[in-house]
């Protein structure tokens, strides 16, 4: 396969003024009319007329009416054209239904849909698929359908036909188009300029109980936008249309929005609490889209970070308003470590901005979004939150309208600033998370931290360069008040120390607070000035990690030395659960525990070799010890936090049912699953259900209710997934891979849907003692998956091939199978260019 270069970008050669298009939908054999000005760009060098396009059969090919004999290869078509303005026509055929990779156009459950992101459009007509060119569409669509969609504003519709015109320039990666028997679930909103905006959201007959949720959260976001960054939605219409076969959660369509369904539709009966918030957040990220991706797009594909990073950053803020800033900022961070850190520490780093890739959908990473994010925050917290408003008001006036790169980006806000970004420039050159580690000396009233920056070499960044890290640092006094406050300490150099004088006595430092930078640190704390600041720290998101921190110590010093758990964790925890004067949600959050991934990557950084099997016993042993220790507060903590009011999505009632079924899952460990029992019997909402399920499960109890509610649910799709997904993470680890052999032999285990493969395979490969059985049983049920998806789903397969990514964190027996099982993949004739890019990263 070929590779693409950052350092070759080169500007198309001509411009386009226009585009019409033209389906007549058919399942097999859907004919697609192009019409397009194009005018050759006045001082191009490549004058070279290149349309992508892939998988179509050319009908006919015309330039200012003359018919034209293209020369057509798998990737595209060029064509001798005149040194002026000319109008290409082209007739093609595409198949909807024979198209399983969920790329271009395709069929789910008896609806058209289409998702062209990155460059799924040239699956679709022949065209300059890159998002630098950017042109105004208009579209029409004939087929037997109630329901005929696409960008922008209607401008007729008739009997089976439709036609619709999206006044704003835009790629061809933001196209859509709908059609089937779908139902509208309408609703407005008015922006702040005084203009009325009809809503829709789109769904499949019978799935109308679903949409009010989703609704809501629109109008939230678009009102959020305007207030928070000013930005007014820009046609009469905004549509959101839920799609069953997906093979992401959402994508920003301009003016039509396509959602896998498992990310728009809800209801309590049906949705957990933590579907809700995703569904909300993910709504509002597509919505964000608009300024953030839509308006301003990217230059090229290796400046997809320019939309997601901002845009994931747009949505973390929103969540944290909506909801609970400290609970959104510490999930983050867990979920930065358990995706982005194995990412940028492993085989598959790379740089936010990538510099060269064979297959862009690769690239949809946890590095480009939520690192692409947390450099975001970083630029916000060093230039202040007013500079960063004037940078981002610049941002929009510069650049509307245009595809920009990380250079514009920066640009707004060196002109904002006066600021240098030069050296800032390398969160988004360089791969890896850098170490930081941090020693104290204290000297008569005066506290010098001494801090070390260090980014490990990796195949991307050969030598990693020191980084512009902002350092939130405060003092917590030894009475437990704060005697300095927040400072953000900006560092530059490898090494650098920063001085507090006119301290008393001796505080402890509460270093990287807020996780105010990416990366790893390491502080020389003894367990008693942590236990210190899991009591006192005024900074939520450091108390939360000084009792992570300490879980961790517990738990490698069981794991490396067989030692009990450390008692003063388990008191300082005990404390915080017990006060009832701190946020619930919060709470539930002290009573997790570091995963196990996270507990081999831990071990794997320190130079151990992780055994899975002892780090699955030790997380056992110590949640049977929290049950223990906290017997006796835990039956008050879940009767108070059990909810009686009727289900309410919000954050406050949803953080009273994750404490409450924080609690049952220890409880559980101590009762046989009585609880458990009780409270799946008397479940009137998914939250409650799925969790009395799950703990029933996992105590061995759980046959009676797996049945019942399988047969309660079995005609819901997403609830249906909730239920495979749920055996399988609750499994045993000793015969996880039969519970997923069994599963998949399930009459309803639908393997070419994306979400009930994910449900399946995805939890599978989650599943750290089950998946890395010693046997090599788990590496081989995963490879056949892989092997039976690829020709038919390229996007997803590739997507999961990531679960081999840490393999040389193991021992020699499980390298050998893995490497084993990667090679018997990478041997399948016509393995799709996107799994063999990434297996052959992972095997470096
Ligand atoms: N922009 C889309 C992702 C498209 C994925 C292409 N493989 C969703 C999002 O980030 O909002
Ligand atoms: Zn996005």
């Amino acid at each position: 396969p070929q590779t693409i270069y950052l350092a070759d970008y080169t500007p198309y050669g001509f411009i386009i003024d226009d585009v019409a298009l033209h389906f007549d939908l058919d399942p097999r054999k859907t004919r697609v009319k192009s019409r397009i000005s194009f005018r050759p760009t006045p001082d191009a060098s490549d004058k070279t007329f290149f349309l992508h396009g892939e998988n179509l059969s050319l009908v006919s090919a015309m330039i200012d009416g003359t018919p034209v004999s293209p020369e057509v290869t798998p990737q595209g078509l060029t064509c001798d054209v005149p040194d002026a303005p000319f109008v290409w026509e082209a007739e093609v055929e595409i198949d909807p239904m024979g198209n399983t990779a969920l790329e271009g156009l395709y069929m789910s459950n008896g609806m058209y849909c289409t998702q062209c992101e990155a460059e799924g459009f040239r699956k679709i007509t022949y065209y300059p698929d890159r998002p630098d060119v950017m042109a105004v569409f208009t579209v029409t669509i004939n087929g037997p359908h109630p329901v005929l969609l696409s960008n922008g504003n209607p401008v007729s519709s008739g009997n089976d036909t439709a036609e619709w015109r999206d006044p704003w320039p835009k790629p061809a990666y933001l196209f859509a188009l709908v059609a089937g028997d779908l139902v509208a679930h309408p609703g407005s909103f008015t922006t702040k300029s005084g203009r009325k905006v009809d809503l829709n959201l789109y769904v499949r007959p019978g799935d109308e109980g679903k949409c009010a949720f989703g609704m809501q959260a629109l109008k939230d976001s678009m009102k959020w936008d305007e207030d928070v960054y000013g930005r007014e939605y820009d046609l009469d219409l905004f549509n959101i249309v839920a799609v069953d076969d997906f093979n992401m959660g959402a994508m920003e369509n301009k003016g039509l929005n396509i959602f896998n369904s498992s990310a728009v539709l809800a209801s309590p009966e049906t949705s957990t609490d933590m579907n809700f918030e995703r569904i909300e957040a993910i709504i509002a990220h597509e919505y964000f889209h608009n300024w953030t991706g839509n308006r301003i797009t990217c230059r090229d594909w290796f400046q997809l970070c320019l939309k997601e990073g901002l845009t994931v950053y747009r949505d973390s803020q929103f969540t944290s308003d909506m909801r609970s800033a400290a609970v959104k900022r510490i999930g983050d961070v867990i979920d930065l470590r358990a995706r982005q850190f194995p990412e940028d520490q492993g085989p598959l780093a790379h740089p936010v901005r990538p510099e060269s890739f064979q297959e862009i959908n690769n690239f949809y990473t946890a590095t480009v979004y939520e690192k692409g994010a947390e450099v975001i925050g970083m630029l916000k917290l060093l230039v202040g939150d007013a500079a960063y408003s004037k940078a981002l008001d610049l941002y929009f006036d510069r650049h509307d309208g245009q595809a920009c790169t990380i250079e514009d980006w920066l640009q707004v806000f060196e002109d904002t600033t006066g600021r240098d970004l030069g050296q800032f420039k390398r969160w988004y050159s360089q791969a890896g998370t850098p170490q930081l580690s941090v020693t104290e000396s204290w000297d008569h009233g005066t506290l010098t931290l001494h801090f070390k920056q260090h980014t490990p070499a990796s195949a991307a960044t050969a030598d990693p360069q020191p980084y512009v890290l902002p350092i939130a640092v405060g003092l917590i006094g030894q009475d437990g008040d704060e005697v300095h406050e927040t400072t953000v300490l900006e560092m530059t150099q490898a090494e650098q120390s920063f001085v507090f004088d006119d301290l008393g006595t001796r505080p402890v430092a509460s270093v990287l607070r807020g996780f105010s930078a990416p990366v790893v640190l390491t502080q020389d704390l003894s367990d008693a000035d942590r236990a210190h600041l899991l009591a006192h720290d005024t900074d939520p998101f450091n108390r939360w990690e000084q009792g992570r921190m300490l879980a961790y110590g517990s738990l490698l010093a069981m794991i490396r030395e067989g030692k009990a758990p450390n008692k003063d964790w388990l008191a300082g925890i005990r404390a915080v659960i017990g006060d009832e004067t701190l946020d619930p949600a919060y709470r539930a959050l002290m009573l997790g525990l570091p995963s196990q991934s996270d507990l081999a990557r831990a071990l794997s950084e320190a130079g151990d070799t992780p055994d899975p099997d002892i780090i699955y016993a030790a997380t056992e042993a110590t949640r049977a010890a929290m049950a223990d220790a906290f017997a006796d507060l835990l039956p008050t903590l879940y009767r108070r936090h059990t909810v009686d009011a009727p289900f309410e999505p919000n954050a406050k009632q949803a953080g009273k049912r994750a404490l409450s079924n924080a609690a049952l899952s220890l409880l559980t460990r101590n009762d046989d699953g009585v609880l458990a029992q009780e409270q799946y019997d008397a479940a009137d909402n998914m939250t409650q259900q799925l969790s009395a399920l799950a703990n029933l499960v996992r105590a061995g109890r759980g046959n009676k209710a797996v049945e019942a509610f399988e047969a309660q649910w079995k005609a819901d799709r997403l609830v249906m997934d909730k239920w495979f997904g749920l055996q399988v993470m609750e499994a045993d680890p000793e015969d996880a891979h039969e519970v997923v052999e069994t599963l998949t032999k399930h009459p309803d285990f639908n393997w070419k849907n994306p979400n009930r493969f994910r449900a399946v395979l995805g939890a599978f490969a989650a599943h750290h003692a089950g998946f890395h059985h010693a046997s090599g049983a788990g590496y081989r049920l995963l490879a056949d998956w892989l092997i039976q998806l690829d020709p038919v789903n390229p996007q997803t397969t590739a997507r999961m091939c990531s679960a081999f990514q840490t393999w040389k964190r193991y021992d020699a027996d499980r390298q050998d199978m893995i490497k084993a099982e990667l090679d018997r993949i990478l041997s399948q004739p016509g393995l799709s260019r996107d799994t063999t890019e990434m297996l052959t990263r992972i095997r470096g």
